[in-house]
């Protein structure tokens, strides 16, 4: 028996009309899993879901805001009822802003713990009651090398990350004698939309070049691997641990 499939598994990925969530939507649905498309905006949605199936991927859309709890009790209700039970949820939402600490708007150190921290919380909770009722679920938290690390001008960022990492050990601690298993992929640097203001700037294109064992940028695509083993049978006693996918920065003074 292949325990790395995860075909037919229902998928639900937050945040996943673009960036580092679109490639692990089209890679786990890649993979014949059933992945459900969120995000905020339609059109981003409706076109991520069209563009998918046109693969002849296996995808749904659902169009719902993170942070609004009754909105998102209702979506997972709806799914539920209209895809299927939720067995591997991914709580990829995330943003980012870029600026000294001493400089941070409240609203913008509040949009950010609330979208990256936040809504992992408040999804969670509203997935995991049916996966306590099933014994049974998945899940996964897109966590950060800012899980571990921090640098200048993205605290907030460090700080969503940071407690992304810690809630993942406390989603294992009190959800794990369910059979659910709760880890996180912490991403190093991958060029995506986020970072692609940081990969055209030369200077520090070379600084992480030079700071990362692989010399290289990640491929949003190399990913993929680790969440549809966190997904899959293959790692059913792993639990409350984050696997950094980073080209081996972490590992490096
Ligand atoms: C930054 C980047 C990073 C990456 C990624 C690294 O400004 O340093 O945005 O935070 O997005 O999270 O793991």
């Amino acid at each position: 028996m292949d325990s790395f499939d995860i075909k037919n598994k229902v998928v639900l990925i937050t945040g996943s009309s673009g960036g580092i969530g679109y490639t692990l939507a089209k890679g786990m649905a890649m993979h014949g899993a059933t992945v459900i498309i969120n995000g905020r905006n339609e059109t981003k949605i409706q076109n991520t879901v069209i563009e998918l199936i046109h693969r002849g991927l296996n995808v749904h859309g659902y169009v719902f805001d993170v942070n609004d709890s009754a909105e998102v009790n209702q979506q997972i209700v709806r799914i539920e009822k209209e895809v299927g039970p939720i067995d591997v949820l991914v709580n990829n939402a995330g943003i980012q802003i870029r600026k000294p600490l001493e400089d941070f708007a409240e609203k913008d150190w509040k949009q950010i713990i609330d979208t990256n921290l936040t809504s992992a919380f408040i999804v969670s909770k509203a997935v995991v009651k049916g996966m306590i009722k099933r014994r049974q679920g998945k899940i996964i938290n897109i966590c950060s090398l800012m899980s571990e690390l921090g640098r200048p001008t993205i605290a907030p960022y460090a700080a969503s990350k940071g407690g992304l990492r810690m809630l993942t050990r406390a989603m294992c601690v009190e959800w794990a004698r369910y059979n659910i298993q709760i880890n996180g992929v912490g991403p190093g640097y991958f060029i995506t939309d986020m970072t692609s203001s940081l990969a055209e700037d030369p200077q520090f294109d070379s600084w992480l070049k030079n700071r990362t064992p692989a010399a290289r940028w990640g491929d949003p695509a190399e990913l993929v691997g680790t969440a549809v083993f966190l997904a899959s049978k293959a790692s059913s006693y792993i639990n409350g641990q984050i696997i950094y996918v980073d080209g081996g920065l972490l590992a490096a003074i």
